[in-house]
């Protein structure tokens, strides 16, 4: 372990400390950052009214409208000559939301994210191929950072150009690589097509690190049998800090939240009401010693579980479970709710198609219409046409047993579908245009 005072600190030991940073956390957003001020004085909120851990549900949440609004610099708490670097975040409508952090601040995040790779087992001794993005995006930099705070060795390639990052692989001998999972299977698919010499098996190539999207068990098996390594989740966003904000540790059931860092909360995302652990809803956060920009009770829309049972790798930090999805990804046709990642999973344990799909959402007159096209293997393409009639027969089928919708299913031939080389796209909802 990485930290192991911290990573295995008994519950009540941890609540000490948790309440002890929320008291400074939500004192410094107030005292320091004129939004915040106000937004608590209208609310009736003050600072000293945080007296325990049940008096955090008195504090109004923070959105991700507010941060947009306060676009650029607006929610920063510190003096701009104490923040070394900015990152933003990658979304797609309305303004970007730009993040701060000062010297601790990225010593925490470097700190995090080492925590993650020692739970995956890297030590010092391993070569990490930082194959996210570097830029504004915080995949690369995270990764890269943290990768140098445990002292292995980062090779900061960034996302895309497969052929040198199968070159490297080979001549750096290195043993993890850190991408979108959409990312490594597009590489399975080069080699498979473009590279069926090269043998992934061959090199020192052992686990990958993957998140920055949502991704199913049935994704991980399919990596893992392909590229022949262990897959491993990591998760964050740049609002409370980027990747690392929690990371499975070699069990693999659930990802450890570095909770002495980032205190949690599950709501119901309708009502904004609390719930008991264990259930599931909108993942809440707050940043326990952010400076630069803290994030006090922040509504994520990320949609999880949280549980505590003791891990066998002896972590005491509470586990989330895989996040499938955003509550705004969330799809309704006609009435019914589905989330891209459930798609997904369906059409995964389909034998003959590819993880590779796209969702189109229409509306025809008053009603939903959803199209999914998904790429078939290059065999049964090949195939008669009954084959290819009987196959998306079966996932219609599965559709409509499993999620209740019906839907237009098109088969489509391999490589048709873009491929990305950071987050996949993978919903196109027309209704939005
Ligand atoms: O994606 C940070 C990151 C980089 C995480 C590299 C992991 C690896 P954002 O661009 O701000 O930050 O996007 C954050 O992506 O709210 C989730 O909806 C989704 N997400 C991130 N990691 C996972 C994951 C980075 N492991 C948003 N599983 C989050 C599911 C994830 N969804």
């Amino acid at each position: 372990m990485f930290n192991r005072d911290i990573e295995t600190l008994p519950l009540n030991k941890m609540r000490e400390l948790q309440l002890e940073r929320f008291k400074w956390a939500v004192r410094h957003a107030y005292e320091n950052n004129a939004f915040y001020h106000k937004k608590y004085d209208a609310a009736g909120f003050h600072p000293d009214q945080l007296k325990s851990l049940d008096d955090v549900k008195r504090i109004p949440f923070l959105t991700k409208q507010e941060m947009r609004d306060n676009y650029p610099f607006g929610l920063f708490a510190v003096p701009m000559e104490k923040v070394v670097r900015v990152h933003a975040s990658s979304g797609t409508t309305g303004n970007a939301t730009v993040v701060g952090y000062t010297k601790h601040d990225v010593e925490v995040f470097a700190e995090v994210v080492a925590r993650c790779l020692a739970a995956y087992g890297a030590t010092e001794k391993d070569i990490i191929q930082v194959a996210y993005g570097y830029g504004l995006f915080t995949g690369g930099l995270g990764l890269h950072y943290g990768t140098e705070k445990l002292g292995a060795m980062a090779v900061p390639i960034s996302g895309g150009n497969t052929e040198r990052q199968l070159m490297l692989i080979k001549d750096f001998g290195s043993t993890m690589i850190a991408c979108t999972p959409s990312y490594a299977l597009n590489i399975a698919d080069y080699i498979e097509k473009k590279r069926p010499d090269y043998d992934l098996r061959k090199t020192k190539l052992r686990a990958g690190i993957f998140g920055a999207e949502p991704w199913s068990e049935n994704m991980r098996k399919e990596i893992e049998q392909r590229l022949g390594i262990e897959a491993y989740d990591i998760y964050g966003l740049s609002e409370v800090i980027g990747p690392g904000v929690s990371g499975e540790c070699v069990e693999k059931s659930g990802l450890h939240v570095h909770e002495d860092h980032f205190y949690v909360e599950i709501i119901d995302p309708e009502t904004g009401e609390v719930l008991p652990e264990g259930e599931k809803g909108e993942i809440v956060y707050t940043t326990l010693t952010k400076e630069a920009f803290p994030g006090i009770r922040y509504r994520s829309r990320d949609i999880t579980r949280l549980y505590r049972e003791p891990c066998k790798c002896g972590r005491t930090l509470v586990k989330m479970e895989k996040v499938t999805g955003r509550s705004d990804d969330m799809l309704i046709i006609r009435g019914v709710n589905v989330f891209p990642s459930q798609i997904e999973a369906v059409l995964m344990e389909v034998e003959g198609t590819e993880p590779h799909y796209q969702i189109i959402v229409d509306r025809k007159g008053a009603l939903d219409d959803i199209e999914v096209k998904v790429e078939v293997n290059e065999k049964l393409f090949s195939d008669e046409i009954k084959v290819l009639e009987g196959l998306s027969k079966r996932i219609a089928d599965r559709f409509r047993s499993v999620l209740g919708i019906s839907a237009k299913i098109t088969l489509v031939e391999p490589m048709t579908i873009p491929r990305s080389e950071g987050k996949a796209g993978r919903v196109i909802d027309r209704r939005k245009i």
